[in-house]
């Protein structure tokens, strides 16, 4: 099975040793400029610059591969976000254990309600502790940001930062490429095994698909707002987004939208925090 058939579906700020939101520093390392290190789980956050970007895409699109884009990506329309922070790399295995040791939240048992596809008696694929942290419901993904005090990225947050201020089929241009991200391959890989996007994120294509705070409907291009699109007010499955290591390319594009029931979780599921 190559697509995943779910559609039913900060700061070292530890100034005077209190923990407060996410504030710039160069984090000792390999970080950029402006990333910030969230205290509670060392997660690294890249800073996401304030303006206006096309979200989903035009009418009569059609990649290299033949694919053209679905209808719930239309229409291509302006969107105006805010100064955001979101996630360097995808939530790792190690990360999440951290949270589950800490909380005493239980692993998700088998069998998944997203179908026996979906399911992986590991926490993570390959369990290696860098890998991303799959398994994981919407609510599990939820509930990780709060211990973090960080939050999911919206929807629209997630495809401007995918996208890195492209507009191509996918952000390095309009062909897929193994050498850019992991898909349709035999499993996950260490999370920032690509190389990063041009905002310096990496396996925003691939890898494992990462779950956002929005509601899905497939109409809401047509009524959503110019500025800080939060999704609809309601639905029945939240949106996930960047495609997984099993899926063909159409769905590692930055425009691609998929969702599932908040309480289904699949190996093919993970997620990237975001912060304000
Ligand atoms: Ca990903």
């Amino acid at each position: 099975m190559k697509t995943v058939g779910l559609r039913a579906a900060l700061l070292l700020a530890m100034t005077a040793g209190m923990a407060a939101g996410p504030v710039s520093t160069t984090f000792a390392g390999n970080s950029g400029a402006g990333e910030v290190v969230n205290p509670k789980d060392g997660y690294v956050l890249v800073p996401i610059p304030a303006g206006e970007f096309r979200m989903g895409s035009p009418d009569g699109e059609v990649s290299p591969e033949g694919d053209e884009a679905s209808d719930d990506e239309k229409p291509r329309h302006k969107v105006c976000l805010d100064r955001y922070l979101i996630g360097k790399f995808e939530v790792t295995v190690a990360q999440y254990g951290r949270f589950r040791a800490e909380t005493g939240r239980k692993a998700n048992e088998q069998p998944s309600p997203a179908g026996p596809d979906h399911q992986n008696p590991q926490q993570s694929v390959g369990n290696g502790p860098d890998r991303p942290a799959v398994n994981v419901s919407w609510y599990d993904a939820q509930a990780y940001c709060e211990w973090a005090g960080l939050r999911l990225p919206t929807e629209a947050e997630w495809e401007k930062a995918a996208r890195g201020g492209t507009d191509t089929w996918y952000w390095w241009g309009d062909k897929a490429s193994h050498d850019k991200a992991n898909y349709d391959s035999d499993g996950v890989t260490p999370v920032g095994s690509f190389a990063a996007n041009p905002y310096g994120l990496y396996d925003t294509a691939g890898n494992v698909w990462e779950w956002c705070s929005d509601w899905y409907s497939e109409k809401y291009y047509s009524v959503s707002p110019y500025r800080n699109p939060r999704g609809p007010a309601s639905g029945s499955t939240r949106i996930h987004r960047g495609g997984s290591w099993m899926n063909y390319p159409h769905y590692i594009r930055p425009a691609i939208r998929y969702s599932s029931a908040p309480e289904w979780w699949s190996k093919l599921i993970g997620f990237r925090c975001a912060g304000d």
